[in-house]
């Protein structure tokens, strides 16, 4: 697609609404409710009983969760299952690590989630004040995975494509307002980032952009925080680059279960969708540079103060 110069360097009256979207707005952000509907987030706020050892992976949604959800299970797991026999072969990585206000508490509002083996992994996209009071007194993990907002503005313009007409002019309007899935991304971001900064034993912010930099020390990072640090001799095995190299992007998408594959029950129509380029800066494709200077602007001044930047 031409990158539109024009449009998108100045504010424009909104040509499309929250609502069409089927955005909410419930304790102070937007949520999704054409896939979350609130009274399952209610439900997981009033029910989850956290674990101290459980491990809960967040992001903003087209920030690698995909990506993290598959390191987390191969980290965690790696004891159990070679690369020829991991579920991740023939399972989509968001169904070994399930939404707990997408899948669990909205089959069921008080689901039995006491025969799951230890530790237990669950994902969310909400920010961090929604999160069920029960995570925040444990001492469970929690790790945030985080995208630069151009990038994921793109990847989230391209993966609704499916069900929502809109341009990505108007995609970009709204995510400056504010308005987008589980937004504002700004204060989406702060909260897990303060939280990084007063409990970092229980909160590790991770960049997608340095995920993909140096995959195998952020692979180590993450594994040392988990509690399932790689040991001198798997390392002198290869064992991190196999991890790394197994939840590559080029591994992951040529999966049968990733390249035709559906999750039962989900909105989404192929788990296609989930893997698309893979890139960092692919944004320069579709967003003009005046549009660039102007969500960077905007961000800076939500930003400021916080030490959280974006190159
Ligand atoms: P979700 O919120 O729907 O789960 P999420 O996995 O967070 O999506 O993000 C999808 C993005 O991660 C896609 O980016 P793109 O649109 O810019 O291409 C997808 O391609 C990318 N992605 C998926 N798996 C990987 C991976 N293994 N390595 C790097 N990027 C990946």
């Amino acid at each position: 697609m031409e990158s539109k110069e024009s449009s998108l360097g100045t504010p424009s009256a909104a040509a499309s609404n929250a609502d069409d979207l089927g955005l909410t707005q419930f304790q102070g952000f937007w949520i999704p409710s054409r896939s979350v509907p609130t009274s399952s987030i209610i439900a997981f706020q009033k029910n989850f009983q956290a674990l101290d050892d459980d491990i809960i992976v967040v992001s903003k949604p087209k920030s690698g969760t995909t990506w993290l959800k598959a390191l987390v299970f191969s980290i965690v797991n790696r004891h159990h299952y070679t690369f020829s026999n991991t579920p991740l072969n023939s399972t989509n990585p968001h169904l070994l690590v399930p939404y707990l206000d997408i899948h669990l508490y909205k089959k069921n509002p008080n689901p039995d989630l006491s025969t799951i083996s230890s530790p237990r992994l669950f994902s969310t996209h909400l920010p961090y004040p929604m999160l069920a009071d029960s995570i925040k007194r444990s001492n469970c993990r929690i790790v945030y995975i985080i995208r630069n907002p151009f990038d994921i503005i793109v990847s989230l313009w391209h993966f609704l494509r499916f069900m929502d007409d809109q341009s990505v002019e108007d995609h970009f309007e709204m995510f400056c307002r504010g308005e987008e899935g589980y937004g504002p991304f700004w204060d989406h971001a702060l909260g897990y980032w303060n939280m990084s900064l007063e409990k970092p034993s229980n909160v590790l912010f991770l960049r997608y952009e340095e995920l993909k930099e140096d995959p195998v020390a952020q692979t180590k990072r993450l594994a040392a925080f988990l509690g399932f640090p790689f040991s001198i001799e798997e390392e002198k095995t290869g064992m991190v680059n196999q991890i790394v190299d197994f939840c590559s992007f080029n591994n992951l998408k040529d999966l049968e279960v990733n390249k035709t594959g559906k999750n039962p029950g989900s909105i989404i129509p192929n788990n296609k969708l989930f893997f698309r380029s893979g890139k960092v800066g692919d944004y320069v494709n579709h967003l003009s540079p005046t549009a660039v200077e102007r969500l960077s602007n905007i961000l800076e001044e939500k930003l400021s103060g916080s030490g959280l930047t974006f190159k």
